[in-house]
């Protein structure tokens, strides 16, 4: 446990700044054991009260304010790390030198080395290990950034904003100045210098500014970086289109780094990313990867506009930029391909890893009301399901006014530290819609539940549909208010033929999807003019993120196959396949024999039929739930019987479905050039689906052809990741194959780990513990960490809820070892400890003996203890 209690901080509590900096002079002196930083900060009382600048790990060399030194007694250091400087005027210049250690620096967090280079992460609170600063970022700064090193050492020397100079200095050294326009918080400084080598591109901005691109890399990595250009040039043009953003410095820098705590980092200019999210090549990066990067690399740039221009006043208001950029980031993938299957595949990921936190300890609103380590909410109810918050605003409130409003919010917010409340206003103001009860979505934790019940009325041929939301408890939230649901829809006949609808008051019926809002607990709709009972189609594009419940299997079957919507037939498909898998569990549970369901063999025998026209999307309807979303339904999970059913279902729909699985497989053998544009993923991805099956059926020695004969790394790691399941030569020999031709390549090894991690052999347990023991495993670096330790623990539920607890044992020693290394890191990997609720007695004590563990652990970090701590409270 830390020495004493850490500190909560409360939404609440927000005081506005003390003094505000208006401009910074910062002058790096770049040294891997000490490197000296000096900082000039242009100070302007804003609020009374002392000067306090946060501060952690430095050291303090000199100090003066208005160029004449501060002595001792006027400069009190708190036991946080942070520096009171006492007596000061309500405005001046406060002048700092401190020395700092990036190569001790295992955190990665404020600045650090990476294979000898120099780099910095700053988010959320990483800036206070640099300098002295009111790290908070409601303070917004215009920064000149002076970077001194040895030439050999740092060639290359990068900040934010534009180039403002270099010089040479005696001693071999050589020095670049970067100058940034543009106010910012301190989050969103960022340095990077050593050798690296450019991949430049250049891009003319809408109104005829010359903007130079430019990716940085180790040498040798420079034909991986087209993808990741090619996205940054697409998204810098979506977003002047779509939504007239255009980019504002002359230059716009991605260094990739392959020592990264999270994915990538929008610092101002300067964009700092993971190597898995920038490096792609047919050979090494799968279509996943690629997708990855092209997601991320918009996602980071959306950033400028709504995170750096218009930035959060505090901590609580996270979403505000990364539910907003995630939407954004959404609407631009989908724009590039098929809108449907990135609705899926969004919705899938929402259901994975938001409705699990929403359901468990961390439960939190999209808008927190505290913390004890920010780091702990960057979070899928941050990012995903405040991006769902902002969807639901714009199907409620249309495109046209989502535009308005967003040139409002922008205009108006321009350069400034703002709240949740001020987008929301502007987009009310833009549509004149109250959306004052769409709050209840920022400030109430927990997935809405909905419900529906219709009748038909034959004299009058009216349809009546009533609507019931009910939100349950969570943590320090017993009690819920209903909030606004849109819940888009549409009437089908019994041919599958879509409806025309009125509802009682309107003079015309429409045609289409239309859009009913649910505001209260519950809520009829009648529609006039109905002939014949119809079947509804509820929650078209998942307009709301709720779980709709109780839709009776026959209208699933039926929305399956006849409903307008792809995403309600895709849908349909996996609740009635859902609600089979939870009925045969039980049966498995009672140990009675698993039958199969031929509708299920219909199902695939019918996409498969029409695959041609969409084959991303047959991929997708071809997929049965995962494991973790079917324990998900139970009360209490049964991994091992999800398993075993899941199994039993996939061998029964190879076998029986092999003939037509084995003709689509022939039928999309590639040929021709390694294309990366939607069709051909999709048909990668339905190819490899089908493989699935006809292995899970027995056929393992078509995966190990695939695997000799790939010529791409999806269709290589497919068939590997169905080989490391099978006995024998067939699993050893091609996973020797993999780490001999790709273990010099930290990325494709990291596929390595986790195809091993995820295995469902029965010595998986023991396989990851020797793993961990590998020469090529690194618990400093946090792909590897998470190649194997996330995979296991979050990938492989069958095993990491193994009987005896060894998988959870397994996680609390590396989570454990790594804390004190990288706490951030470690905090994150312990999450699946936190599901301890939903398993049976016994495996829930193994669990919670295994969080105690951790908390019991000397000088454990803060994100570690809230983590460990809330999940048993
Ligand atoms: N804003 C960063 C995340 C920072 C995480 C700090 N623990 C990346 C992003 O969301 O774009
Ligand atoms: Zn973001």
């Amino acid at each position: 446990m830390p020495d004493s209690a850490p500190h909560t901080t409360r939404r609440a509590d927000y005081h506005p700044p003390v003094f505000l900096i208006d401009t910074v002079e910062l002058d790096f002196r770049l040294d891997p054991a000490a490197t000296l930083v000096r900082a000039r900060l242009a100070f302007r009382r804003n609020t009374p009260g002392p000067m306090r600048l946060d501060g952690v790990g430095l050291t303090l060399l000199e100090a003066s304010l208005d160029g004449t030194a501060l002595p001792q007694e006027r400069l009190v250091h708190g036991e946080d790390g942070s520096l009171t400087v006492e007596g000061v005027p309500d405005s001046g210049t406060l002048e700092t030198l401190v020395r700092i250690a990036p190569q001790e620096n295992t955190e990665l967090s404020g600045l650090y080395t990476s294979g000898g280079n120099f780099y910095t992460q700053c988010e959320a609170e990483g800036f206070r290990r640099i300098t002295y600063f009111p790290d908070r970022p409601d303070v917004m700064s215009r920064y000149t950034v002076t970077i001194t090193a040895q030439r050999e050492l740092c060639p290359v020397m990068l900040s934010n904003g534009n180039p403002g100079g270099t010089g040479h200095g005696k001693d071999g050294t050589h020095w670049v100045r970067w100058v940034d326009p543009h106010p910012k918080p301190s989050y969103l400084f960022a340095l990077v210098a050593g050798e690296l080598v450019t991949v430049h591109e250049p891009f003319v901005t809408k109104s005829g500014k010359q903007v130079s691109l430019n990716i940085w890399v180790r040498r040798g990595d420079e034909d991986r970086c087209g993808h990741a250009m090619d996205s940054l040039i697409r998204s810098m043009r979506w977003d002047e289109e779509v939504f007239g953003l255009e980019y504002d410095l002359d230059v716009f820098n991605i260094a990739a780094v392959s020592d990264f705590n999270m994915g990538a980092m929008e610092n101002k200019g300067l964009n700092v990313f993971n190597t898995k999210y920038v490096l792609a090549k047919p050979e090494t990066a799968t279509d996943g990867d690629y997708q990855g990067i092209e997601t991320v690399i918009a996602h980071e740039y959306f950033h400028n506009w709504t995170g750096n221009r218009v930035t959060c006043r505090d901590w609580f208001q996270l979403s505000l930029k990364e539910g907003l950029t995630v939407f954004r980031d959404q609407e631009f993938s989908a724009d590039q391909g098929s809108r449907a299957v990135k609705r899926i595949r969004d919705v899938r990921g929402l259901r994975a890893a938001q409705f699990p936190e929403d359901a468990g300890p961390m439960a939190h609103p999209v808008r927190p009301e505290s913390y004890i380590e920010i780091d702990n909410f960057y979070t899928p109810t941050v990012y995903q399901k405040g991006a769902e918050v902002v969807r639901l605003i714009h199907t409620r409130i249309g495109a046209a006014a989502f535009r308005r409003g967003m040139d409002l919010y922008i205009a108006r917010c321009d350069n400034q530290a703002v709240t949740i409340e001020d987008f929301v206003s502007a987009m009310q103001e833009a549509s004149g819609v109250d959306l004052s009860r769409f709050m209840g979505w920022y400030d109430q934790a927990g997935t809405p539940e909905l419900t529906a019940e219709d009748r038909y009325e034959p004299e009058s041929r009216r349809w009546v549909l009533t609507l019931r939301q009910q939100i349950p408890p969570t943590p320090g939230q017993a009690q819920k208010h209903p909030v606004p649901i849109p819940v888009a829809m549409g009437l089908l006949d019994g041919a599958g033929t879509e409806l025309p609808t009125r509802l009682a008051g309107e003079n015309e019926a429409r045609p289409g999807t239309r859009l009913l809002l649910l505001e209260g607990a519950e809520q009829s709709f009648t529609f006039e003019d109905v002939p014949a009972p119809p079947t509804p189609s509820l929650l078209r594009g998942f307009s709301a993120p709720v779980k709709l419940k109780g839709v009776a299997p026959e209208r699933l079957r039926f929305l399956a196959v006849h409903d307008t919507d792809p995403f309600v037939r895709w849908e349909s498909g996996l609740q009635y396949a859902t609600g089979l898998m939870l009925r045969m569990v039980e049966q498995q549970q009672r140990s009675e024999p698993l039958g199969f369901d031929a509708a299920l063999e219909e199902a695939v025998r019918t996409t498969l039929r029409a695959a041609e026209t969409d084959p991303a999307f047959a991929a997708e309807a071809l997929a049965l739930p995962g494991e973790g979303f079917v324990a998900d339904q139970m009360e209490i999970a049964d991994p091992a019987a999800v398993h075993a059913v899941r199994e039993h279902l996939r061998a029964e729909i190879g076998r029986r479905c092999a003939d037509a699985l084995r003709a689509t497989y022939d039928g999309l053998a590639e040929s021709g050039e390694y294309r990366v544009d939607g069709r051909s993923i999709g048909r990668r991805a339905l190819r490899n689906a089908c493989l699935a099956y006809l292995v899970a059926a027995g056929d393992t020695g078509l995966a190990s052809a695939q695997y000799g004969s790939a010529g791409n790394m999806t269709d290589r790691l497919a068939a590997l990741s169905l080989l490391a399941d099978a006995e024998g030569p067939a699993r050893e020999a091609p996973l020797a194959d993999f780490h001999a031709r790709w273990h010099g390549d930290d990325l494709v090894l990291d596929k390595w780990f986790s195809i091993q991690a995820m295995s469902k052999r029965a010595d998986t347990p023991a396989a990851v513990r020797a793993l961990y023991r590998h020469p090529d495993f690194d618990l400093r670096n946090p792909n590897r960490a998470r190649s194997l330790i996330g995979a296991f623990a979050s990938g492989n539920p069958l095993h990491f809820h193994a009987e005896d607890g060894e998988g959870y044992r397994f996680l609390a020693d590396a989570v454990i070892a790594l804390d004190p290394i990288n706490g951030s890191i470690a905090a994150r990997l312990i999450g699946p400890l936190g599901q301890w609720r939903r398993q049976a007695p016994a495996r829930a004590a193994l669990m919670q003996r295994e969080l105690r563990r951790v908390l019991d652990t000397p000088k454990l970090s803060r994100g570690t203890f809230e983590k460990a701590s809330k999940a048993l409270a």
